[in-house]
């Protein structure tokens, strides 16, 4: 597929793509508006560290002077750290382009990027899906729509904690994307390990999903692939102990009148305060295991 020109391949991305060489992309949205200053910026550079110790090139992905940017270069990533920058989904996506704003992009924007640059592989915290209130006011994540387009396979702890999951789950089926757990039976809870709910599949080794993964984009109808990967025993919540603050910073939510794209950010930083910051240790406890299980998952793809 020729590339669009508002596609901008880091040349060591562009490289390794090249020579089939494994690369592994990241998210931005969670770098500008998921974590407080400066743990994000820690965060970001850890991910890329840690992308390298597997033997991948690291692709951190976002919208910089009117180009959707595949690999950043360390004063790019700075720059999402700044207040202000656009928290970009497929809906807003032109717009930012044609502006020249500085965009994060969601897990559903990175996955066009991927598909478009022909990256395999990439990890996230927890992917967006069915908000509580749904059936009322229709906030269903853009994520699943590009998890049922684009053919990108993304490694997460589940989906985001304050999402209804087994509305999520159902709507992934609906839209015929694998979620295969790693190492676990069921869905993880994101902060924590377990939902209840099943997954479509068990992997238990990087070689075991580059198989699945495979035999996944063997089918050229199929779009996205989501690999649950649970958070590390060590770094996991009580559910109890979430589930309270998750109710306190929904309270909050509805009390100020947040909505649509401002919702997540807004109920994260309740549930830190809510927590004494235990969440956003578990967060970035999380998201690092997450890089690396990708990492080595694409690794095995490429050595297939
Ligand atoms: N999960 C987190 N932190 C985040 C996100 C998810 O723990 O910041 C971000 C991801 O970028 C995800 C996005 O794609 O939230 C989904 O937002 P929305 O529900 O508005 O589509
Ligand atoms: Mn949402």
């Amino acid at each position: 597929m020729t590339r669009p020109d508002w596609l901008a391949l880091a040349p060591e991305v562009a490289e390794a793509l090249r020579h089939s060489e494994p690369v592994v992309a990241f998210e931005s949205t969670v770098i500008a508006h998921g974590l407080p200053r400066p743990r994000n910026l820690e965060l970001a550079r850890r991910i890329e560290v840690i992308a390298r110790e597997e033997g991948c090139v690291p692709a951190t992905v976002a919208i910089l002077g009117g180009r959707l940017h595949v690999g950043l270069a360390e004063e790019e990533i700075t720059q999402l750290t700044i207040p202000g920058v656009a928290k970009v989904n497929l809906s807003n996506l032109p717009a930012v382009l044609a502006t020249g704003l500085t965009g994060a992009t969601t897990v559903a924007a990175t996955m066009l990027a991927c598909d478009l640059a022909g990256i395999e592989v990439f990890a996230t915290g927890g992917i967006g899906g069915v908000h509580p209130n749904a059936a009322e006011d229709f906030d269903i994540s853009a994520d699943l729509t590009a998890l049922s387009r684009f053919r990108v396979s993304v490694v997460s702890a589940g989906a985001k904690a304050i999402l209804d999951l087994s509305a999520t789950l159902q709507a992934l089926e609906t839209r015929g994307v694998p979620v295969i757990g790693f190492g676990i039976d069921e869905f993880p809870a994101f902060y924590s390990r377990t939902s209840g709910f099943a997954v479509d599949a068990r992997v238990d080794t990087p070689a075991e999903a580059a198989q699945v993964i495979a035999a996944h984009r063997a089918n050229p109808h199929a779009g996205g692939l989501l690999l649950a990967n649970p958070i590390p025993p060590e770094h996991a919540l009580e559910a109890d102990e979430i589930a309270d603050a998750i109710a306190r910073a929904q309270t909050d939510a509805a009390a100020q009148g947040i909505r649509g794209r401002e919702v997540t950010p807004f109920l994260l930083g309740a549930i830190e305060h809510h927590t004494g910051s235990r969440s956003l240790e578990a967060n970035i406890a999380l998201l690092e295991n997450n890089a690396r299980l990708a990492a080595q998952v694409a690794k095995a793809i490429a050595q297939r």
